[in-house]
């Protein structure tokens, strides 16, 4: 038992990277369950969101993290606090680089990343470097001078080149993260994959599907936040606003005769019914809110670019 206990390896693993990398993706590929929101538009992910993988010999403790970027506002700055806490948190850090979008735009690579990079010389971490959706990569040799850029500036990390979405890659990914690893206890419950709770879960789901259907400044400009939430037998009542910033943007997210309402509300409920096994009243509200992307107290009210590592 003794010796057992030696062996364990565990620690948190923060994901980090540009917005859209697919860092989220890629955590829930690992744990093999939907945990963290994903949309192609960027800058989904607003909080830390753990996600927790044991094996007999090790637990890993996965922190997505939102895309860093160096836009200007508020709710930028938290969100930018957020990954960076994570990365403070983290054991290992992964830097996840979508590597479809650099085999055509090398130049790209040095713009982006550089603000992360000197972030991360401050820190010293293991760090692995992931190209993710090498599924969409058709010419395989265009990594080779994709990899030698970011030598340039990321000298003597390893490199791992992965699909995020159907797993390729992933394995041996997983497999240096355990290496690196520092031997400890097991930190969660083995049978616990997050430390997100389900009323967080929900409005996230709510948000993904605003997401995918609202275009242009809008999703940016929107919150989800669950206002009630009953439990009886067999159902789960829920009734959350949505937040927007104008009056115009309220009108959309409704629709034409609630339609958009309707079928965000519908699709998130279905999901949720898939996740909780009950029956699932989503009852959404909009409400207009001014400016409250650069409103401090009420970003901290919603928990915006927070941790949520303690409610474990
Ligand atoms: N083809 C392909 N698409 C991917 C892959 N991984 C992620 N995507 C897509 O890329 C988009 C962004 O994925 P996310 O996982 O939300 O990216 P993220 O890094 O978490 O983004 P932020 O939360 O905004 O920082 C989504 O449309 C994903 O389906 C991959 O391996 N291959
Ligand atoms: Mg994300």
């Amino acid at each position: 038992m003794e010796n057992q206990e030696q062996e364990f390896k565990s620690g948190f693993v923060a994901l980090i990277g540009p917005p859209n990398a697919g860092k989220s993706t890629f955590l829930n590929t690992v744990i093999g369950e939907k945990i963290a929101i994903v949309t192609p538009k960027p800058q989904t992910t607003r909080n830390q969101i753990t996600g927790i993988l044991t094996r007999e010999h090790f637990q890993i403790v996965f922190i997505d993290t939102p895309g860093i970027h160096q836009q200007k506002g508020k709710l930028n700055s938290f969100l930018l606090k957020a990954a960076f806490a994570g990365l403070e948190a983290s054991d290992v850090v992964v830097l996840m680089l979508d590597g479809n979008l650099y085999v055509k735009k090398t130049y790209l690579i040095q713009k982006e990343v550089s603000f992360i990079v000197q972030r991360l010389r401050q820190i010293d971490k293991p760090l692995l470097i992931v190209i993710n959706k090498i599924d969409k990569v058709k010419n395989k040799n265009l990594l080779l001078p994709l990899t030698e850029e970011i030598q340039k500036f990321l000298p003597e990390k390893e490199i791992f080149y992965i699909s995020a979405l159907n797993g390729d890659g992933c394995a041996e990914v997983l497999k240096k993260i355990v290496e690196l690893l520092p031997y400890g206890p097991m930190l969660y419950p083995e049978d616990q994959v997050s430390t997100v709770p389900l009323r967080f879960l929900t409005a996230e789901l709510v948000r993904e599907k605003l997401f995918l259907y609202l275009h242009k400044e809008i999703p940016y400009h929107l919150a989800v936040e669950i206002e009630q939430w009953e439990e009886e037998d067999n159902l789960v009542k829920i009734m959350a606003t949505i937040y927007v910033s104008r009056e115009s943007h309220k009108k959309i997210v409704i629709g034409q005769k609630g339609q958009m309402l309707k079928k965000v509300g519908t699709e998130a409920r279905k999901e949720l019914e898939e996740i909780l096994g009950k029956k699932v009243f989503l009852d959404l509200w909009v409400k207009v809110k001014p400016k409250w992307t650069e409103n401090t107290s009420f970003l901290i009210s919603l928990g915006l670019g927070t941790s949520n590592l303690e409610l474990g």
